[in-house]
């Protein structure tokens, strides 16, 4: 087996707050449904399942009151931070399951505490935006620029560390869409972006190398999954589609990479709506995937 048997900590985070479709916090739930804890089992890693962070529902907040939700997500992030730190300091490698993606302000910020941590974040998006440059004022679009230090105040200081992640450590993978303070952001800390572009040209077992060499330096690694970084048409369940993404080959390669390298310390799974998808494909891909990072392997 290429990944030794790890203790797998599952943790649900069913967090809509970030973004303003609904039905993503019924993902944790769809990939269980998908068999996430026996696929893991199968492969002969112990898995505990820890239930869900508790969440206010949307429809019990009022956002007149609290724009963006953003009190309502530092609470969150504040639960799923301490949950993030025990679980990762005592040895388990954790896996964050959404939920939209302003959760890995969370579960990063915990992680984090275990030591220095390369951060590969493989998403459509940049996730870098701060309240000053989004398009769309949601939270998911800017945990990136959160752990790096560049935020709303509560979150940028969650868990009393600021920056989480310093941007040597930072490698995106599969980019397709940055907005324009996104990419002024990754300009100026000068991060590692490996877009679809490279994946075109140079195919992407050679560019999931580099991302993994980039990160060679760091003593964990969190990889955090965006399930939009997949081609719509093989993920159909995610908020924010955006055509021209990841093929399923070219994810499960990612993941096979990874797995490979004996390297993952802890991962979030995010953005899976099984409501707008069909018949939880896309908690099936994220399974898929999930398995090929604990190690299954063709042969
Ligand atoms: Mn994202």
């Amino acid at each position: 087996m290429p990944v030794p048997p790890r203790d797998i900590h599952v943790i649900g985070v069913p967090l809509d707050l970030g973004q303003s479709l609904r039905g993503v916090d019924i993902g944790p739930g769809a990939v269980r449904y998908a068999g996430l804890g026996p696929a893991l089992r199968a492969l002969g890693h112990t898995v505990t399942d820890l239930g869900d962070i508790e969440i206010p529902k949307r429809d019990q907040l009022n956002p007149d009151q609290d724009p963006a939700f953003a009190k309502a997500i530092a609470e969150v992030s504040a639960k799923l931070c301490a949950q993030a730190e025990a679980s990762a300091t005592n040895g388990a490698t954790p896996i964050f399951v959404g939920g939209d993606h302003a959760m890995s302000i969370g579960s990063v910020s915990g992680v984090t505490a275990a030591g220095r941590t390369g951060i590969l974040w493989i998403d459509a998006h940049g996730d870098l935006n701060t309240p000053d440059t989004s398009p769309s004022g949601n939270i998911h679009g800017m945990p990136l620029a959160t752990l790096l230090g560049t935020g709303l105040p509560d979150l940028v200081q969650l868990g009393g560390r600021n920056p989480k992640v310093l941007p040597e450590d930072v490698v995106l993978l599969a980019i397709r869409e940055l907005d324009p303070g996104e990419r002024a952001m990754a300009l100026d800390l000068g991060l590692k972006v490996l877009t679809m572009r490279d994946i075109d040209e140079r195919g992407i077992a050679k560019v999931v190398r580099e991302a993994l060499d980039h990160l060679g330096h760091t003593e964990r690694l969190h990889v955090s999954l965006d399930l939009d970084s997949l081609d719509p048409s093989v993920v159909p369940g995610v908020g924010t589609p955006v055509p021209g993404g990841l093929t399923y080959r070219e994810a499960q390669l990612i993941c096979e990479t990874i797995a490979d390298s004996g390297r993952m310390t802890s991962l979030d799974l995010v953005e899976v709506n099984p409501l707008i998808g069909d018949h939880n494909r896309t908690a099936e891909v994220a399974v898929r995937l999930t398995e090929s990072l604990f190690g299954k392997a063709i042969l």
